[in-house]
């Protein structure tokens, strides 16, 4: 059963910056090469939170998962996943339902061949070396305090997103209702979101 979702318009203000992590074709579209199970299901109620902030005053950032044609991310170049999130094709392209709003910041990790799980930061798999994406800079120009955390997938992106926003000084929602787990292995999911709650992430339908 789908939980029930009711965007909440208090929960927006100008010091809050809703983050829609990777809604991208490859992810929420069942064609996807990455496909998240249930994937597509969160656009509507992703598209009600926008709204909610939106109406608000609130900042709205999208994140892409932008990766090169070639990449250590990769199984065929030596990582575990199949080639998603191309630069430009298809599948990196936001899913044609989710509403963009044309004066928000699109935030893009992964161009120089590097992971990018979190927004807010990039790490070479190889290296280990990891930096910054302008993510965090971007909200704290704004003033922003909160973040509120939504989209693919669980068990990475908003995982490592709402990780690295606690540790980065924000606190963080992250709202059940509209993320999905890729389940690699059971429980994925469900695991990234006690480490969410443990580290101080607050977790809201
Ligand atoms: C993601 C696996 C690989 C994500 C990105 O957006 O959660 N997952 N690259
Ligand atoms: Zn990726």
């Amino acid at each position: 059963m789908a939980e029930r979702h009711v965007p909440d318009q208090r929960r927006y203000d100008s010091r809050v910056a809703l983050v829609v992590v990777d809604l991208q074709n490859d992810f929420a579209d069942p064609t996807g090469s990455l496909y998240v199970r249930g994937g597509e299901s969160v656009v509507s109620v992703i598209n009600a939170e926008i709204e909610a902030a939106r109406a608000a005053g609130a900042l709205v950032v999208y994140t892409q998962d932008w990766h090169p044609a070639s990449t250590p991310h990769f199984a065929r170049d030596g990582g575990i996943w199949p080639v998603h999130c191309v630069q430009g094709t298809w599948g990196a392209g936001f899913h044609p339902d989710l509403v963009l709003l044309p004066e928000a910041p699109v935030v893009r990790k992964g161009s120089g061949g590097e992971d990018g799980y979190s927004g807010f930061s990039v790490r070479d798999p190889r290296s280990g070396e990891a930096g910054p994406t302008e993510l965090a800079d971007l909200l704290r120009a704004r003033g922003v305090e909160r973040v509120v955390v939504v989209g693919l997938a669980t068990d990475y992106c908003v995982k490592e997103t709402g990780l690295d926003g606690v540790r980065l000084g924000f606190a963080v929602t992250v709202r059940t209702s509209a993320i999905r787990a890729v389940d690699l292995q059971p429980g994925d999911g469900e695991r990234a979101l006690e480490a969410l709650a443990e580290a101080g992430a607050e977790l809201a339908a």
